[in-house]
């Protein structure tokens, strides 16, 4: 939207942000990082020693190298380690009456990289957690084609064309707390309704061609096979252009929790439409107007009238570290980490303030930028130990610039729940604690 857009960046003299760390400053850190650890001391210091290289004896042979590990299978479907077990998926209970028509937020501010971990993919059902027999297992389509198919899963493995892609699926009821102000204090709450996985599986197109699309056909209707009965219309040509009819998610079979055993794929568009437990597609000339695209999934304005099939979740970008779940805890250099991603294309640029978007310094956008997929940026900085009012901006290969909070409201009122795609504030205080605040 051009009314969300912002100026071109500005970048005054003296940015606010610290100027890169010098190599040398960072080497002294690392040799005396073991002898300040032990003694309690969370402060730098340069010196001989650093110079040197750290004396040997400051780190004593350690207790897990004196006896046998475990063995090759203790965990014959491996798990994280022990110490990682606060890195969960977790609810917010009073949202929902019931756990089988709720959510489970990904742990963003623990993630690093792209990929989300299959088992800390957040999860949103509304009829609960099917489970399908995948020898059992039908997918049909039906409508207005010239011949209705059925096929097994075996069949669905059986196409030809099969791809990998890696997509974000974000909820558009993301950050629909965050609506009126600042509310949940962590970014797994605020916009951990995302993951991005590598999707294996076969593009809608080769079942619609094989079934021979009619030419009144404009729409096709997508059904779960769950308790919910997940159902939703999307416009052929999305469903002709790079929908999947997905069968694994990282290399596996999908989870169970996330449409076991096929899921549909619609890159860039809101959660709600990527149909789990995929039951049929069928085709027709106009929207079904089911009820997750009339009473859910549609934004009340200011005057009255609801935005509708506002399929596309826009450009938007969150810091993960630090943010409330993820305080800063040592002062002299830090990474600032967070992810961005764009529903219309791939993710250009990255900006991050410290002092509540006064002042803006491009990140570094690291690892594969891929259209409609989650992009890791980072800005390595050095922190004094004063207040930080931290804040990312997001623009997409469109021009499309991520809005402040109050932009979007000028143009949407605050009667919406979905579609919240506004600049999150973290204020850092002094001691590194942080909370979710709200600066406009
Ligand atoms: N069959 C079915 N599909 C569904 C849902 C559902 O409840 N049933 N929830 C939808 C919603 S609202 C979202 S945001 C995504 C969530 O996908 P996930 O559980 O993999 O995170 O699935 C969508 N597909
Ligand atoms: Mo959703």
């Amino acid at each position: 939207m051009s009314d969300n857009q912002l100026p071109e960046t500005s970048r005054p003299a003296g940015n606010g942000v610290a100027p890169p760390l010098s190599r040398r400053r960072f080497l002294s850190v690392a040799g005396l990082g073991a002898g300040a650890a032990a003694a309690g001391a969370g402060t730098l210091r340069a010196g001989p020693a650093a110079a040197a290289g750290p004396d040997p004896n400051i780190v004593p042979v350690p207790s897990w190298s004196k006896t046998l590990g475990a063995g090759v299978n203790v965990n014959p479907y491996g798990k994280p380690s022990k110490f990682e077990k606060d890195v969960v998926r977790r609810e917010v209970t009073w949202l929902t009456a019931s756990s089988e028509s709720s959510v489970s937020f990904t742990p963003l501010y623990a993630l690093d990289g792209v990929i989300t971990p299959n088992g800390l993919c957040f999860v949103r059902h509304h009829g609960g957690e099917a489970e399908i027999d995948p020898d059992k297992y039908r997918f049909m389509i039906h409508g207005m084609v010239d011949k209705e198919l059925v096929f097994t899963l075996e069949d669905i493995k059986r196409m030809p064309g099969r791809v990998n892609r890696a997509y974000f699926l974000e909820c558009a009821a993301n950050s629909g707390m965050e609506w009126r102000g600042a509310q949940l204090n962590g970014c797994q709450f605020t916009h951990g309704m995302i993951h991005n996985v590598f999707y294996t599986g076969v593009p809608l197109r080769a079942f619609l061609d094989m079934a021979g699309v009619k030419p009144k056909g404009k729409w096709v209707l997508a059904e779960g096979a769950d308790a919910a009965v997940m159902t939703r219309s999307i416009p052929i040509e999305k469903a002709l252009d790079d929908c999947l009819v997905a069968f694994a998610m990282n290399g596996e079979a999908l989870r169970p929790e996330q449409g076991y055993p096929v899921r549909l794929v619609v890159p860039g568009w809101e959660g709600n439409m990527w149909v789990k437990w995929l039951r049929r597609i069928k085709v027709g000339d106009q929207p079904w107007q089911q009820r997750e695209e009339t009473s859910k999934y549609t934004d009340l304005l200011a005057d009255g009238r609801s935005r509708r099939f506002t399929f596309i979740m826009d450009a938007k970008s969150v810091v993960t570290s630090p943010s409330p779940q993820a305080p800063l805890r040592q002062k002299g250099p830090n990474v600032l980490t967070g992810i961005a991603w764009s529903g219309r294309g791939t993710v250009k640029r990255v900006d991050v303030s410290l002092d509540g978007g006064r002042n803006w310094a491009t990140a570094r956008i690291e690892g594969p930028v891929m259209p409609m997929a989650m992009t890791r940026f980072y800005l390595d900085f050095d922190w004094a130990g004063q207040e930080l009012m931290v804040q990312s901006r997001a623009m997409d290969d469109t021009g499309y610039v991520q809005p402040t909070k109050n932009e979007l409201r000028a143009v949407r009122g605050t009667n919406s729940i979905y579609h919240n795609n506004g600049i999150q504030t973290w204020l850092v205080r002094s001691n590194g604690e942080t909370e979710n605040v709200e600066v406009g």
